[in-house]
């Protein structure tokens, strides 16, 4: 049988003095390549897989071990989590919310039948698992200013709702079998060497190109769209702390983090205190800014910074020096 049930599920007992041994799935997207780096100077080179259906750059190639697995077929995941003897999954393969909805079909199978396959592996080889969740599990008629770790989520993308689910069926794992499941709700991550991809708060990004490339920049979101958004080192950090934390610090399995909110209009401003020179046209994409205006605004994340210390490092004026420092010295 290819899914685990009930009475396959066993417990592979994980001393916490030995480095775990990492597989992250999903791994050339916008986050794989620098939790790896990040988890390697921690627990060594060898101990941390990074995993894609695509083919690596060469430069990620000699970074460290990577392999091909391929979230829906569920024998080529057993094969690897065995041979590699896995102990910690981080599942970051995802279709985002505006390329969802564009291929809902392809959506579902790779955020809904695609976890299923991680969760019955992780259940069946006690592995502990990392799903990152994100602001848009929540919907219209989720408060918005701020936002709760424990609220009503409707959302209206199949990303959100895939999300959702995910979620869930992890807590459900968790209590039902006793599953090691950890999940952050990512808000919108801004990284300067690696895109995101089709994602709604992707204008964050690319604002930073687009300056530092052309000294232009077309919006696809409104000027007033507030958004919590957070600088990739926090988030890659705080992905780390959840993983590391002793469960008993931990009151829930699933939180919000976040670092700060901002319009469009205040990051561009902020952009312009060291390019003033940079010009800003507003196209509003109406899928996106659905989407926009049915996610959080304010993101509440009291418990994690209660329950297991969490704390962001990067207001927007240190986001937006890093940002521009490193695309800058890059297109010299
Ligand atoms: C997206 O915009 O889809 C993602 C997210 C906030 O989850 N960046």
């Amino acid at each position: 049988v290819s899914n685990a049930s009930d009475a396959s599920f066993h417990s592979v007992s994980f001393s916490e003095t030995d480095h775990p041994k990492v597989l992250i799935t999903g791994g050339l997207g916008q986050l794989g390549v620098g939790l790896a780096k990040l988890l390697r100077k921690r627990y060594g080179k060898n101990n941390v897989i990074l995993s894609d259906i695509r083919k690596p750059p060469t430069h990620v190639f000699h970074s460290g071990p990577f392999i091909y697995s391929d979230i829906l077929d569920y024998k080529n995941l057993r094969e690897i989590v065995v041979n590699n003897r896995i102990t910690w999954l981080v599942h970051y393969s995802a279709l985002l919310s505006a390329v969802g909805e564009a291929n809902v079909a392809l959506a579902r199978a790779v955020n809904i039948t695609g976890l299923h396959n991680i969760l019955d592996i992780a259940a069946e080889h006690g592995l502990r698992l990392f799903v990152p969740s994100t602001i848009g599990a929540f919907g219209p008629t989720s408060p918005r200013n701020p936002t709760p770790d424990l609220c009503v989520q409707r959302p209206r993308t199949i990303y959100g709702v895939s999300k959702v689910h995910a979620e869930l069926m992890g807590e459900y794992y968790h209590h039902r079998y006793g599953l090691d499941f950890r999940c952050l709700r990512y808000p919108g991550i801004i990284s300067a060497d690696s895109q995101p991809g089709g994602g709604t708060t992707d204008y964050a990004v690319q604002i930073f190109h687009d300056a530092v490339k052309t000294g232009k920049f077309e919006c696809n979101l409104k000027p007033d769209t507030r958004l919590p958004m957070m600088y990739i080192d926090d988030c890659l950090r705080a992905t780390l702390e959840i993983m590391e934390a002793p469960a008993e610090t931990l009151s829930m399995r699933t939180y919000n983090i976040n670092a700060m909110s901002f319009t469009p209009d205040e990051l561009v401003q902020e952009v312009q205190k060291q390019l003033p020179d940079l010009q800003v046209t507003y196209k509003i994409d109406p899928v996106r800014q659905a989407i926009a205006d049915s996610w959080p605004m304010n993101f509440d994340d009291s418990n994690a910074r209660n329950d297991w210390s969490w704390k962001h490092d990067y207001d927007l004026p240190e986001l937006v020096q890093t940002m521009l420092n490193f695309i800058g010295s890059e297109s010299q």
